[in-house]
């Protein structure tokens, strides 16, 4: 067995080597330290406010939430440093819950389930100034059957002049997600398309876009078992198979 012997220089190149280690860990874990503004109250009232949700678009902050059966919505200019006054999107008599946002550009789409048309809709406002006002609501799902569901399962993405909404739907007798888009801001939608036409339960839909594609995923048991099913939506089969105007 031979012994290993280290010379004065091996030992000093080491303790060198060990520092620039020891000081680059330093650095990144001083660079990654996170610094807290103070809270803000958003939802500063007697109600309950609940499901909050936040959305985020260059230097403004979106916050949408429920208070007692309505949609709350509030937006900030300075990187969420102050916000705007509240705005009621809903503001209708029946139980608007389980909001969900998506911001691009100075677009920013709001959906909710809300059952004040008799059953579960999807309605959908679009405000293209960052926030400052928002254009009439649009039921999207305008059917008998019950949308979003129990467990409020309704989903928003946005990329470019695109929004896209899923969500699950029961109309055809069991789960199914459903699918619809705009191409000019939120202004018009395209037709409903059932991206999961199947006799399985189709449910927890949840989707993400870039650029012109978008990317939806659910829970589907039409295999004998729950699978996980994935669809790309093209933007250019979206204006052929949804119609967009
Ligand atoms: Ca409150
Ligand atoms: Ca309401
Ligand atoms: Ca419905
Ligand atoms: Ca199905």
């Amino acid at each position: 067995m031979s012994k290993v012997r280290y010379g004065t220089n091996t030992k000093v190149c080491a303790s060198l080597l060990l520092s620039v280690i020891v000081f680059s860990v330093l650095q990144v874990a001083h660079a990654e330290d996170p610094t807290f503004r103070s809270e803000i109250n958003l939802s500063n009232t007697a109600a309950n406010s609940n499901n909050p949700q936040t959305a985020v678009s260059g230097s403004y902050a979106y916050v949408v939430w429920r208070e007692n059966n309505d949609i709350f919505f509030r937006a900030s200019s300075d990187n969420g440093v102050t916000f705007d006054s509240s705005i009621n999107l809903s503001n209708n008599v029946g139980v608007s819950q389980s909001p969900r946002i998506a911001a691009s550009g100075s677009d920013v789409y709001v959906i909710w389930q809300d059952d004040t048309g008799g059953n579960n809709d999807i309605l959908f406002r679009a405000s293209n100034d960052n926030g400052d006002t928002f254009d009439s609501t649009v039921n999207l799902s305008s059917d008998g059957g019950d949308s979003g569901g129990l467990l409020s399962q309704l989903e928003i993405a946005a990329a470019g002049s695109n929004a896209y909404v899923v969500w699950r739907n029961d109309t055809s007798g069991n789960p199914d997600i459903l699918f619809t888009a705009s191409n000019d801001n939120g202004g018009s939608f395209g037709s409903v398309i059932n991206l999961s036409s199947n006799t399985g339960s189709s449910n927890s839909p949840d989707i993400a876009a870039a650029g012109s594609n978008a990317y939806v995923a659910w829970r589907d048991n039409s295999t004998g078992n729950f699978d996980i099913l994935f669809r790309q939506v093209l933007i250019a089969e979206l204006h052929l198979v949804a119609k967009l105007t």
